[in-house]
């Protein structure tokens, strides 16, 4: 395939600074070289920038907005221009980047008729809105942006909605109330980490998987650091105890991509100031590898659920 690796400096969707270094640690935990090993085409399309946008004043109760949406603009052009040349990796960044990465690829999913679908691989379920955040950190609302819920004043105009019926999330272990309440009345599918221990990661997922098949979809993935296990995966701001283990993360990648239907990619949350001699970026890199191909033999089809 070819892959477009999109570099996302992004640091504004929360207050704790250093995802910025994130795409040059994907970088020189050998990314490129990784996916050329599995075959694949591989275009770095280096770093992208914010649109110009108005500085953002010191305090207030949402952190840096105006970045945000500069960020956000930005990323929605860019997302549509490398879906036209292959799948596009953003490399965060943050996870307020995918308020631009998902309104973007869904709009280019749109005007090939095809339905977006989004995996949410997250110990959080980011479906705050700039109304219901109790953080003010904006990296904890793209959910609720990409569906079309309101709250988001000053944010470009959503190209294509994301229907709720076709996002899944699994990892989830740290979720505010009124993201409760919003998800409960939602057609959003959820697995915390309890169903996962009672029954399993690959389930729920083929399930979701099959769904995304049978509806001829584009399939959107976002992982963010914080829904593996801090043990594995320390370089994150917001980790959470017992997330995923080495091998549920990887089975879910594994069966990525034996489905063949992954789209794009977001990698976020990376911190590299936080990480262990980079083994974080390593495992994020080695994960890319395994929704793209890296694996010990070949399995014609996933195990369905
Ligand atoms: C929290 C944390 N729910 C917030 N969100 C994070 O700030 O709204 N998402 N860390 O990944
Ligand atoms: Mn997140
Ligand atoms: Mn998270
Ligand atoms: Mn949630």
């Amino acid at each position: 395939r070819d892959i477009q690796l999109v570099g996302v400096p992004m640091d504004s969707g929360k207050r704790r600074q250093g995802c910025l270094m994130g795409p040059d640690a994907y970088r020189i935990a050998g990314i490129v070289g990784e996916l050329e090993l599995l075959g694949h085409r591989v275009t770095d399309r280096g770093n992208l920038a914010p649109a110009p946008h108005d500085p953002d004043a010191p305090g207030g109760t949402i952190f840096r907005p105006n970045a945000v949406i500069g960020w956000t603009r930005a990323l929605i052009d860019a997302a549509r221009d490398a879906m036209q040349a292959g799948l596009p990796i953003f490399m965060g960044g943050d996870h307020a980047l995918s308020l631009g990465s998902v309104a973007g690829v869904a709009a280019q999913a749109a005007e090939t008729g095809r339905p977006q679908f989004v995996l949410w691989l997250d110990a959080h379920s980011d479906f705050h809105t700039p109304e219901t955040t109790q953080s003010g950190n904006l990296h904890g609302t793209p959910l609720a942006y990409i569906t079309g819920r309101p709250g988001f004043d000053g944010f470009p105009p959503l190209p294509c909605a994301v229907p709720e019926e076709n996002i899944c999330i699994i990892g989830l272990r740290s979720v505010d109330g009124a993201e409760r309440e919003a998800l409960t009345a939602s057609r959003i599918r959820c697995h915390d980490m309890r169903s996962i221990d009672e029954h399993g990661i690959a389930r729920p997922l083929a399930a979701f998987l099959d769904r995304v098949a049978d509806a001829g979809g584009a399939l959107h993935v976002s992982l963010d650091v914080d829904f593996l296990d801090p043990g594995i995966a320390p370089a994150v701001g917001t980790t959470v105890p017992g997330g995923a283990t080495f091998r549920e993360a990887h089975l879910v990648m594994e069966m990525i991509h034996d489905s063949g239907l992954m789209t794009s990619l977001d990698l976020v949350e990376l911190n590299p100031f936080l990480d262990e001699r980079g083994r974080s970026a390593q495992m994020m890199v080695d994960l890319a590898a395994s929704a793209l191909g890296r694996q010990v033999f070949d399995r014609p089809t996933y195990a369905k659920g």
